[in-house]
């Protein structure tokens, strides 16, 4: 599977960090086939995170991702999922490995800068709620 979705989120987009990071993307190999800079309303975000709606921090994330815009991007490579959550790091970005994107321009588990889809199966769905085609 060739597609994933990544996210710009809020706390990077605030800091000013959308070029570094779509510069990293491509650098990296990727090809930013569609993309569009949103700002989230609360149902957008719910719908997004839906699996997480009975978790303890739901309030808190759907609050954050409504905060600022995102950019959203339609990212193509070889084995895209696993190829840009490794760029990604790790979740939390205090946990994160130096050098990927979330601990370079994240803060927290929270704040962590980008989204990535996490299965083939997911990056599909995904990609058509954010990119009805
Ligand atoms: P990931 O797949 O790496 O984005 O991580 P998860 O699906 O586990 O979590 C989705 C988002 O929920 C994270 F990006 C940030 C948020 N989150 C919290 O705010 N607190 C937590 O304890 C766990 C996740």
């Amino acid at each position: 599977m060739k597609n994933t979705l990544a996210i710009i989120k809020p706390d990077a987009m605030k800091k000013g960090y959308k070029d570094d990071i779509r510069n990293e993307i491509k650098k990296n190999g990727f090809v930013i086939v569609e993309e569009k800079t949103l700002h989230m309303t609360n149902t957008h975000a719910e719908g997004f995170y839906a699996i997480h709606k009975d978790k303890p921090f739901f309030g808190e994330l759907i609050e954050f991702m409504t905060s600022h815009e995102s950019h959203i991007m339609k990212l193509e490579k070889e084995n895209a999922v696993v190829e840009w959550r490794n760029l990604m790091g790790a979740t939390d970005s205090k946990k994160a490995e130096p050098g990927t994107i979330r601990a370079t321009y994240g803060t927290d588990i929270s704040m962590n800068a980008t989204h990535g889809s996490d299965s083939d199966e997911n990056a599909q769905i995904e990609i058509k709620y954010f990119f009805h085609d």
